[in-house]
Formats: C-alpha cells, structure tokens, sequence
C-alpha cells in the first residue's frame, strides 16, 4: 500500500523561532519576544509552581536585543525567506507550516485596523512558496500572543480575547484566501496547562487557582477556534481547518491495574482539547475531573452550540516522545525532558535534552488518534534535537538524525498500512532555529545547518547536512527509499 500518491511531505517551523526583525515594519512584542521559555512547574521539582511573573516580562523589556532573549534574532527567515524556500523546494517538499506573527498584523491585538506592512510580507513569503509549488499550512497561533494582550487581559483567561483574534484570523483570511487552504488554529493546544504565559499569555499571580484559570482559557480559545473554523469556511470555499495537539502518548508503569488506571486518566487529559474540537463538545469524564477540582467554567449562552456547530476538519498532532505513569510516582524514575515531566522508559532512549525516542510510539499514537477521531491525520511535527558539529568543510554528518526520521517513517507508513488516513508529514524543524524551551540555537533540529550561537553571532549562512539529500531521496520516492 504504502502513502498516498499525493502524500504531502514537507517541514515546519513558526515565526516567532525563525523569523527576527522583531521590531520590523511596525511589528508589536510578542510573549515569545519576551520570554526566555518557563513552564508551570519546576523541572527539578514538580510540584514547585513557577511560571512568568510580571517582573520577568518588565526585566525583559528592559533588556530588549541581547542574547537573553533569541527569539527576537530568530534566524533572520524575515529577510532571507527567498533562500530557505528555495533550498526546501531543493528537498522537494509540497507543504510548508509556519505561522502568521499576530503582532505584524495587530501589533497590540486592539488596533482598529490590521498592519498592511505585515500582511504584505506574508502576502509576499506565499508567493515564493507558491512559485515553487509549495503548499502553505498556516498556524495562526504558534505561541505568539500580543504581549499586550497578556499583560492587560492575562492572556486567553478574558473572554473578550475571543473577538480580538476572530479579528485578526479573519484579516487572515481575507488577504490570504488565494493563497492559504490549510490552517491550524492553535499549536498544542493542550500545552496552556504546561507553559500558561507562552501557550496562553497568561501571568500567573500566585493567588489565584491557576487550575481554574488555565481551563478557562482553554474554554476561550475553543470557542475562538470554532469560530474560526466557521469564518475560515466562509470566507474561503474548500478550506480545510485542523486542531493542533502534543501527542504525549503515555504509557502505564506496569501492569498494575493501577498503573493502568492512571495512563488512561493521563491519556484523557491529554486528548481532552482535541475531542472538544472534534467531537464539538466536552468529554464527560473531563467534566466530572472539572467538578472533581472545584474547576467552573463560565460560559456563554451560545458556547457549546457555538462548539458543536464548528468541528475541525483534520486532526494535526506534534510527536515527540512517549510518556509512562504510575498510580504512585515514587514508582517511576521522573524524566524531566523540557516540556513534560514523567517517568523513564527503560526500553527508550533519550535525546541530549531527556526526550525519550520511540518511533513504535509515533505508529501507536496514529492507530489511537484514527481510532479515536475517524479524521484525516497530519503529522505536523516530529523531529530530534541535537548538538551538530559543522565540519571545517561546511559538512554536518548527521547519521543520528538520518536513524530516527528514518524509523519513524518506517513506523509511519506501517500504521497508513493498517489504514490509518494521513495527509502527510512535516519535519520539526526543516532548518535550524531558535529552541522554543531553550531559547537557543544549539539544540538543533534542521536538514539545514544555520550558522549562529546561543549568543547570537555567527554568519547565518545556511549549510545542508547530510539529512538534507536523504530527506530529498524520501521525498522523491515517496517513502518508498528509507
Ligand atoms: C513544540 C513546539 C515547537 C518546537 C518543538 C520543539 O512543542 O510547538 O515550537 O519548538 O516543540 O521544542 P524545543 O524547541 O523546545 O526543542
């Protein structure tokens, strides 16, 4: 059997990692221009709760473009965009994500018009894709909210955040609906509860019931997302809108009914914003896990018809790795990989940055998420961080990452053999850029070397490492050639 003829290979990347020019033609900060990354919890102890303060917002501001704060330098894909487009058209690829800054169009999230010198760049990036026939898939939130909007709202906690991004998805789509069919509304979704400043501005003030708070973002950015959903198919006839989800795959410790017991519950967490946009409506069991917590969700009149009547079309997912959980943590070995924290895996490897690797994983979750949904899949990030060495010669011998695309792809194409629907693949990241946990260049994801430190200096040349021509080999023979 093997992928579909029209299978859509390609990479991703979002704008707040690869773009700069932080401050470019009226552009606003964003949260990302301001956070190095800091999750919820305190990776060395879990149940420490930290998370972006205003006082890191105000240190960061002050400190504007150094070396702290990376996302702002990106790699320069702003102004060098015709180059990498090029070299990823020089893979083959037939679709490229990346994200749409909310701050180049409304650089607060409250002008009363968008920023036409923002609109006319990505107006201007589809073109080059489209000259070379690739394909756009468009994340209109990659962790990029207005910092505006975090500091005056506290992000997607305020519901009337709801109108402001309808507004700018909808300049969106209006200047782009020649150019764009495939849109993902907001990445990882179900990461809000994980890192609540960059996935949802939020700025935790340590009284509140910060549970509470997150869900209620949650609720807003669903029905922001339906809404969404429902202009997007207005205003562009045939376009397709998918829900973005971290696929952390868990697994139980042990046999142990319990064991087991706390993987489902795991599990359900984790698949909750993805059922929510595809089902239209809430799981019970994650109702029950709300009343459970004392969690009450305000919500208006017209919400959950809202829900109901705006379902996705696709179910887009990022993979990374797997997890394991135990009724009783003092039974796992905690693995804090930068993200997640859970248990090790004595059958896994890990990455440099504790990321276990389980390319059996990527297959599971595929059968789990088509057995679930009964949609149409895409794989819109996967990919392995490493430290690259740049031979003297230009040359990166990257065998490691060459091994684990490889058995994923093989894992891949067993599970569209079992009858999975795929729609197609995209590399995290095709070209190195900024780390989105650790702000840096050194954790490297790319078929293509960028010649920059964590410190912001380098040439910024752009070298092909030896995954390059392999991934143009696969893409070329549709998977057939690993
Ligand atoms: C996902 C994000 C990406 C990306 C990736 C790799 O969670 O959607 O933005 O960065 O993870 O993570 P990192 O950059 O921390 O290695």
């Amino acid at each position: 059997m093997g992928l579909r003829k029209d299978f859509l290979w390609g990479g991703a990347i979002a704008a707040n990692q690869v773009e700069g020019a932080w401050d470019v033609d009226g552009k606003g900060l964003s949260v990302a221009d301001v956070a190095t990354y800091k999750p919820k919890v305190d990776v060395k102890d879990y149940r420490k709760q930290v998370g972006v303060t205003t006082a890191d917002i105000d240190a960061a501001i002050k400190t504007k473009d150094t070396a702290d704060y990376p996302k702002r330098r990106g790699i320069d894909f702003y102004h060098r965009y015709p180059e990498d487009i090029e070299l990823f058209h020089k893979m083959g690829f037939k679709i490229l994500r990346l994200s749409i800054a909310w701050t180049r169009i409304f650089p607060t999230g409250e002008e009363p018009e968008p920023n036409q010198a923002g609109l006319a760049y990505y107006k201007a990036v589809f073109a080059k894709m489209h000259a070379v026939n690739i394909e756009p898939i468009v994340t209109l939130s990659h962790y990029e909210m207005p910092l505006a909007l975090a500091t005056k709202y506290n992000g997607w906690a305020d519901r009337r955040v709801i109108d402001l991004f309808v507004r700018f998805c909808q300049a969106c789509f209006t200047a782009f609906k020649d150019d764009v069919k495939y849109w993902l509304t907001f990445n990882e979704i179900d990461s809000v509860t994980r890192h609540p400043f960059t996935s949802a501005g939020i700025i935790p003030d340590q009284t509140e019931n910060l549970l509470q708070t997150e869900y209620q973002a949650f609720h807003h950015q669903f029905v922001a997302s339906a809404l969404v959903t429902k202009a997007c198919h207005a205003t562009i006839p045939g376009s397709q809108v998918g829900c973005m989800l971290t696929k952390l795959t868990d697994y139980p410790n042990s046999s142990d009914p319990r064991d087991v017991l706390a993987s489902f519950n795991k599990n359900t967490m984790n698949y909750f914003p993805a059922d929510v946009q595809v089902f239209g409506e809430y799981p019970a069991l994650v109702l029950n896990y709300f009343k459970e917590q004392g969690i009450e969700i305000t919500m208006a009149p017209d919400d959950l018809a809202i829900l109901k009547a705006n379902t996705v079309d696709f179910v887009s997912f990022s993979y990374y790795m797997s997890m394991v959980s135990s009724y009783d943590d003092s039974n796992l070995t905690l693995t804090t990989g930068n993200t997640v924290v859970g248990g090790k895996n004595p059958h896994l490897e890990t990455t440099d940055w504790g990321w276990t690797v389980d390319p059996v994983g990527l297959r599971i979750s595929l059968l789990q998420l088509y057995d679930r949904y009964h949609k149409p899949l895409m794989i819109v990030e996967n990919g392995m961080g490493a430290k690259d060495k740049l031979t003297t010669d230009h040359h990166v011998h990257d065998d490691y990452r060459i091994k684990y695309f490889k058995e994923h792809f093989e894992q891949m194409i067993q599970a569209v053999d079992a009858g999975v629907d795929l729609l197609g693949y995209t590399s995290w990241a095709p070209i190195d850029l900024v780390s989105a946990s650790t702000s840096q260049m050194s954790k490297r994801y790319g078929f293509i070397y960028v010649d920059e430190d964590d410190l912001g200096h380098g040439s910024l040349n752009r070298y092909k490492k030896d995954s390059f021509t392999w991934y143009q080999k696969v893409i070329q023979t549709n998977g057939a050639d690993l």
